[in-house]
C-alpha cells in the first residue's frame, strides 16, 4: 500500500468537515492514520454544539499531524472546505483530500485515489463506477445520488458518474487554479460546482471505485435546500454552457 502518492506530489493533508461528529471524529482520524501513517488532517469544525472542536483540539494538541480550524456557525460543507483549502494553499501541502467524518469514506481505501493522482489533477472517490457500490443507503438517498449526477452529466455535458461524491484527491496546483474565493455553493451542490470548474479548465479528472458506507453514529445534515440550491445552480450553469455553444457555433458559421 503506498503511503504517499508519489514523492513528486508532495505532503497529503485530508479535510474533514465536521458538524456534531463528536461519536465519529476520533475513530476516523485513528483509521486514517493506521491506513497512511504520514498523512496530515484538518478537521474544519462549524462549531459544533456536542463538542466535535474541543475533541478535536484535544486530539491536535496530542498528534502533530492533526490541525484544526474552529468557524463559528454552520455555514454548510462548502464554505468550510473552501476555508480548508485557502488553509492547505497557505501551506506546503501537494495534495489535499475531501473526506467526510462520519465513516461514509473508508480511509482505507484513500489510497487508492492517492494512486492514482500522478495521472490526473483531480481523482474522485467513485460509487457508480464498476467495483464501486454503497452499503446501507436508505434507498431514497440512492435515488436522489443517482439522479442528481445524471442530471448533472446531462446539463453540463460532463462524463464523469459520481458528481456529487465527497471523497476526493486534488492536486495543490490544480486547486490553486480554481478560484475558490468565488465559490458561493454553500451545500453538496460545492461538489459539483469544484468538479465543473476543474473540467471547464481542462483538468485530467480521474473516478477510482469505492465503497461508501452510510453512518452508524450521528445525522446527516442532507436537506431539502441543499437539493433545491444544487438544482438551481446546475441548471445555470448548463443553460450558461448551452448558450456560449451556440454562440461558438453563429460565430463559426459567419466566418
Ligand atoms: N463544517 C461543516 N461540516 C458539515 C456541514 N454540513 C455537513 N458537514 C460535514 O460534511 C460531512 C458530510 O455530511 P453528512 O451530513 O454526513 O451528509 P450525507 O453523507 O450526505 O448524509 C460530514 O463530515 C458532516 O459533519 C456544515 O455546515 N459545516
Ligand atoms: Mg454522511
Amino acid at each position: 500500500m503506498a503511503q504517499q502518492p508519489d514523492q513528486e506530489l508532495g505532503q497529503v493533508l485530508v479535510v474533514i468537515p465536521t458538524y456534531n461528529e463528536r461519536d465519529n471524529i476520533g475513530k476516523i482520524v485513528k483509521r486514517l492514520h493506521t491506513a497512511l501513517p504520514d498523512v496530515h488532517v484538518l478537521v474544519v469544525d462549524d462549531g459544533s454544539p456536542d463538542g466535535t472542536g474541543q475533541l478535536a483540539d484535544e486530539m491536535a494538541a496530542a498528534d502533530q499531524r492533526v490541525h484544526v480550524m474552529h468557524r463559528t456557525e454552520k455555514a454548510g460543507l462548502g464554505a468550510a472546505y473552501v476555508a480548508g483549502f485557502q488553509w492547505a494553499l497557505e501551506r506546503e501541502y501537494g495534495v489535499v483530500c475531501e473526506m467526510d467524518a462520519d465513516g461514509s469514506h473508508a480511509p482505507e481505501q484513500l489510497h487508492r485515489l492517492l494512486d492514482a493522482l500522478p495521472q490526473a489533477d483531480l481523482v474522485i472517490g467513485s460509487r457508480w463506477v464498476p467495483g464501486g457500490e454503497v452499503v446501507n443507503w436508505p434507498v431514497q438517498r440512492e435515488v436522489l445520488s443517482r439522479g442528481g449526477s445524471l442530471y448533472s452529466r446531462i446539463a453540463l455535458g460532463a462524463n464523469i458518474r459520481d458528481m456529487t461524491g465527497g471523497f476526493r484527491a486534488f492536486r495543490a496546483d490544480t486547486l490553486r487554479k480554481l478560484n475558490l474565493a468565488s465559490v458561493a455553493s454553500a451545500g453538496y451542490c460545492f461538489q459539483i460546482d469544484l468538479l465543473w470548474r476543474t473540467i471547464e479548465l481542462g483538468f485530467r479528472v480521474r473516478e477510482v471505485p469505492i465503497t461508501f458506507r452510510e453512518r452508524e453514529y450521528g445525522e446527516s445534515k442532507m436537506s431539502g435546500n441543499i437539493v433545491r440550491e444544487a438544482l438551481i445552480r446546475v441548471t445555470k450553469w448548463g443553460l450558461r454552457r448551452r448558450g456560449n455553444q451556440l454562440r461558438e457555433l453563429f460565430a463559426g458559421k459567419r466566418k
